[in-house]
């Protein structure tokens, strides 16, 4: 059966056109720091960002680690959003491998505000961990694809330079922010001192993320990411993808936002489903169907039967993801199946 995938922006394939850059693409290895397309992609994103200098890493939550990793030492503390993707999905790798203790705010749609945090930011003493690091998810997944507001990051960037904090940008999904917003990247650049972001989600490489930041902590990051294992060599056949990407797939998410607005209009008039239709700002809908008395186990299979594709994002909730795989008549066709299993 041929499925409409609606799990992940992450299972989009690469296109026929990708593959034939990727077969075509100039390479060398990269351990040595002489692939060309690798550092054409690290110079190009760098510059998107309007940062010194960026590190091509195998994966988001390794991009999250190597950043958060060299910007700590163990035993310090560092300010989380309660349902971050770097705390909740990452394995642990934050306090297993960074050493971190972290402090967790729970914001709304994902949006942790100075007046929360700032009272809680911990001073070197002999007794606590001392905050080194506040990181941020934008847009965060969890809350729903929803944009962190550039007023709050301005904010939270005055807080982060008065207690000398580091600030670090889960930007997994920071193209469909800006795209969203029309915000540039490189204006979102001027907050971080860190940012991560995916080649593999929204823009529809195979594999890859990447990390942008200052020289001198790049040059540091480097050595972790040799540490953890991800440094790779002739690794310029993807890279080759996320360029193409960038040029190519970026300014199209705009139809997968749409989508996903469509997509959640629709399903919210279904009873059985609650959305919170504030929160579906980009290309990610989450719903609860804790009032329909189902099991989301039970609604996911019987939907997968039905050729529809999605996950559960905690007890009562599901997730779907709009992406370039996925066209307004597949949307169209997954409502209709959402319908039929909340009808009986
Ligand atoms: N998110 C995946 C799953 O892990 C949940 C998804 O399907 O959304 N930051 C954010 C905000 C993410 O959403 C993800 C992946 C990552 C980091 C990690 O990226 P990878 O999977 O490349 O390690």
């Amino acid at each position: 059966m041929k499925y409409i995938d609606l799990r992940s922006d992450t299972v989009t394939r690469p296109s026929d056109e990708m593959r034939r850059i990727i077969a075509q693409a100039e390479v060398g290895d990269d351990v040595f720091g002489d692939d060309p397309t690798v550092n054409k992609l690290q110079k190009k994103v760098a510059g998107l960002f309007g940062k010194e200098a960026a590190l091509y890493v195998p994966s988001g939550s390794m991009g999250n680690l190597v950043a958060i990793k060299t910007h700590t030492n163990p035993g310090e503390e560092a300010i989380f959003e309660e349902d971050c993707h770097s705390l909740n999905y990452e394995a642990g790798s934050m306090g297993a491998v960074a050493g971190l203790v972290s402090h967790t705010f729970r914001g709304r749609h994902g949006v942790m505000t100075r007046e929360q945090v700032e009272p809680y930011i911990k001073k070197k003493s002999l007794h606590t961990p001392p905050t080194t690091l506040i990181a941020l998810e934008n847009t965060h997944n969890h809350a729903g694809g929803t944009i962190y507001p550039l007023e709050e990051i301005k904010k939270l960037r005055e807080m982060a330079e008065e207690h000398e904090l580091r600030m670090h940008l889960d930007g997994a999904r920071i193209w469909n922010a800006s795209v969203a917003t029309g915000i540039p990247l490189d204006e979102y650049g001027r907050y971080f001192d860190s940012i991560q972001c995916c080649f593999s989600k929204g823009l529809g490489a195979p594999i890859g993320s990447i990390v942008v930041g200052d020289a001198d902590f790049i040059e540091r990051a480097r050595r972790f990411r040799k540490m953890f294992g991800g440094g790779m060599r002739q690794v310029g056949i993807i890279a080759s993808a996320a360029i193409y990407a960038l040029d190519n797939n970026m300014s199209r998410m705009s139809e997968d936002h749409e989508n996903a607005g469509f997509l959640a209009q629709n399903l919210a008039g279904i009873d059985g489903i609650d959305i919170d239709l504030d929160s579906v700002q980009t290309n990610i809908v989450i719903m609860n169907i804790a009032s329909s008395g189902k099991q989301v186990p039970d609604v996911l299979s019987k939907l997968k039967e039905m050729g529809i594709l999605a996950v559960q994002f905690g007890a009562t909730k599901i997730r779907c993801v709009t992406h370039l795989n996925v066209n307004r008549t597949d949307i169209e066709t997954a409502i209709e199946k959402f319908k039929a299993v909340f009808a009986n």
